[in-house]
């Protein structure tokens, strides 16, 4: 953005303090807390000149090298904001109907733009992120880009980690615990008083998007592959993201077919269409040590990811041998294994002795696929904290519906992959529940479907592959927007 000279943040602060936008005290808040201190910057269209310098600072704190060709304020108080901002820098602005539900009928948006344009959010006060998300929803659901929003505020109660869950990374002139300092500086606020504040913001430091917001945002809100790809820790979950994006495949083909030759066979046959093949080796009676090598040579000429869905149960010294030894030797050929988290977290400790020195990457089943599974609730929530806790070698989870989960399908860096997976809703004889592409992708949040008799069975599997990689591409580009 253009570089108007920056007001002192020192004087705004002042004068926004003046005209008791920023008063202290015992305020009770909408959501029943009581706060020693209370912002209403709906004051600020009072006083034109305040408004303008506001303004030109804000448009200021926006990175220069970033690009916006359209900017959009979150209604109402930062609608003048956002007029000012777009008058002093030539952007064109849109207006976002409050009134109207994102996926309601009437237009949501007014204004001109043409799909896949950049737009910037501004907003005056930012505590969980809510109202960003909520007006970022409809921009994308039209077809727009949001992947930044410019704030007067920042209360650091989590808006800016929720909405970097979303894809929008948050620029803020002034954080609150900065203002309230400078306000101390100026002999405005005592010690005491500030002290309070920030005893306040320390106990109240994570609101959460309310869950209505969560549910109208979160499925059309997700990271591209390749800004995930950036994100991820691990090589190999890096390269996925952009084999992904490369190859515009979220499928994964399991391999379960009788032997070790079908499966190389197929491997070769389907690898133009697929990100990553999943293996049982355990179920091939032609097994030989020089299998790995042969799967490597048909991954590396169609570029796809080797997943040997062997699921680690163990203790973490028995995994390290069972990983590295034995007839299989998975360590060898595997990119990626995945283990349960029912051992406990040193399972991973475990696994990543020996993967991570050769850039493996390991998958958390937090989620399975077929009737009455015990991986529900607190479960899955637990394989979400150790996956947390190892960015450098858990690449992701192995997930049903992770749009169910709290906070969704979470950080975006994490691959969520999804097995029970065919063109129509059904199940087999012994407990497996398939999804359809779309439902995996678009409603249920993941990245991955992981299909096998939906491929293998095919007349053609080739063609059957091409087809479940369409449906489940489309599926992700609806989930972009
Ligand atoms: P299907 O033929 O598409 O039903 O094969 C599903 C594959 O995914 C099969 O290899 C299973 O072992 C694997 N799977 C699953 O179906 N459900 C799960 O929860 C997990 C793995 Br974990």
């Amino acid at each position: 953005m253009s570089s108007p000279p920056p007001q002192s943040m020192e004087s705004l602060i002042l004068q926004l303090h003046d005209i008791a936008a920023v008063k202290f005290g015992n305020f009770k808040l909408k959501s029943g807390i009581s706060s020693p201190i209370y912002i209403d910057l709906r004051l600020i269209v009072s006083y034109p000149s305040l408004l303008s310098q506001i303004s030109r600072t804000i448009a200021a704190t926006v990175p220069f090298s970033a690009h916006y060709d359209v900017i959009c304020g979150v209604p109402y108080t930062a609608l003048p904001i956002a007029t000012c901002i777009s008058v002093a820098s030539n952007i064109p602005m849109l207006m976002r109907r409050k009134e109207v539900k994102a996926y309601g009928t009437a237009k949501a948006i007014e204004g001109a733009f043409q799909e896949n344009q950049v737009c910037l959010i501004v907003e005056d006060l930012v505590t969980s992120g809510a109202s960003v998300l909520e007006t970022a929803a409809p921009l994308r659901a039209v077809g727009l880009k949001v992947t930044d929003a410019v704030v007067m505020i920042d209360r650091e109660q989590g808006g800016r980690e929720n909405l970097a869950q979303n894809g929008i990374t948050l620029h803020s002139m002034v954080k609150l615990t900065e203002m309230v300092r400078i306000l101390k500086e100026k002999g405005r606020v005592s010690e005491e008083t500030e002290n309070m504040v920030i005893k306040f913001l320390e106990e109240n430091r994570k609101v959460s998007v309310p869950p209505a917001v969560v549910a109208d945002t979160k499925l059309t809100v997700r990271v591209p592959f390749e800004e995930r790809a950036k994100l991820a820790k691990n090589p190999t979950g890096r390269k996925l993201f952009e084999v992904m994006k490369k190859k515009e495949s979220n499928l994964c083909l399991a391999a379960d077919v009788a032997t070790a030759a079908e499966l190389l066979d197929i491997a070769d046959k389907v690898g133009p269409e697929i990100c990553m093949l999943k293996t049982h080796v355990d179920i091939l009676p032609d097994f030989t040590p020089d299998f790995g090598s042969k799967l490597r040579l048909i991954a590396d000429k169609h570029n796809f990811l080797i997943f040997e869905d062997r699921k680690f149960a163990d203790i973490g010294n028995t995994v390290t041998m069972q990983y590295e030894s034995g007839v299989f030797r998975i360590l060898d050929w595997a990119d990626i294994v995945n283990a349960h988290i029912i051992s406990g977290p040193a399972i991973v400790d475990g696994l990543k002795l020996k993967g991570l020195p050769k850039g493996r990457g390991l998958l958390l089943l937090a989620e399975m696929s077929s009737a009455g599974n015990l991986a529900k609730g607190d479960y899955t929530a637990a394989a979400v904290k150790i996956a947390e806790d190892h960015p450098d070698f858990v690449i992701g989870y192995i997930s049903v519906n992770p749009a169910s989960w709290t906070g969704g399908p979470g950080n975006p860096a994490l691959i969520h992959a999804t097995p029970g997976v065919q063109l129509v809703k059904g199940g087999d004889a012994l407990g497996q529940q398939y999804n359809t592409p779309h439902s995996v992708i678009s409603e249920r949040g993941s990245d991955v479907i992981i299909v096998g008799r939906g491929i293998i069975k095919a007349a053609n599997p080739a063609e059957a592959a091409r087809e479940y990689r369409l449906q489940g591409w489309d599926a992700y580009l609806v989930k972009c927007k």
